[in-house]
């Protein structure tokens, strides 16, 4: 009879959870970058504070795919569009400072790393950096960006495991401050998860 009643509150646990994925669309924020880190995970865990409703969501960073043909807005890239997640875009955090950054040394491998909260269908992980010269001073824009990504990492529509790392070479020729934008593409819906990374070369 024990047994029994808890299976009964798993079976509830499970279709609560059902329940809320099809009310939020079922692929409504699901992933994001922690290596290196990036603006929604440094606002979720408290190093950059009066973030907004990001910090309840860093998984939540979901745009229109295509980029950079199509995709975000140029200032909306590191928001995915998302409005209220325009924190984000800014070149300076909520308190205005610098967003904190990792040091990286151009032309070595690093593990980049996603961590998921729904493994959805997925194209493939592209990664683009910022030229040298970039303007620091306004959101990111396509203008501020190398369009070719100097990562990609196709999956076939295979769902990734809750995290996911994999290696590549950062381009050298780079010093100074950088944002890397990460863009996880899902085979399956017409969305993309975008996340930048401030780093130092
Ligand atoms: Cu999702």
């Amino acid at each position: 009879m024990r047994t029994k009643t808890k299976l009964s509150a798993a079976a509830v646990g499970l279709a609560t959870t059902g329940a809320l994925m099809l009310s939020s669309g079922g692929a409504s924020g699901h992933g994001y970058t922690d290596l290196p880190i990036s603006r929604q995970k440094l606002c979720q865990n408290g190093t950059v504070t009066n973030c907004g409703a990001i910090q309840w969501e860093p998984q939540s960073v979901e745009g229109p795919k295509g980029f950079p043909a199509s995709g975000p807005a140029d200032g909306q890239i590191c928001s995915g569009n998302n409005t209220r997640f325009a924190q984000l875009d800014s070149p300076r955090t909520p308190s205005g400072g610098a967003w904190p950054a990792t040091k990286v040394n151009g032309g070595q491998s690093y593990t980049f790393r996603w961590q998921f909260t729904a493994m959805h269908a997925t194209s493939d992980f592209k990664y683009y950096v910022t030229k040298p010269g970039w303007n620091q001073n306004h959101n990111l824009s396509r203008s501020d960006l190398n369009l070719t990504p100097f990562l990609t990492v196709p999956y076939g529509g295979q769902r990734p495991p809750q995290t996911l790392s994999h290696s590549g070479t950062l381009p050298s020729g780079l010093s100074g401050r950088h944002v890397i934008v990460a863009v996880w593409t899902v085979a399956d819906t017409t969305n993309a998860f975008y996340a930048c990374s401030d780093v130092t070369f």
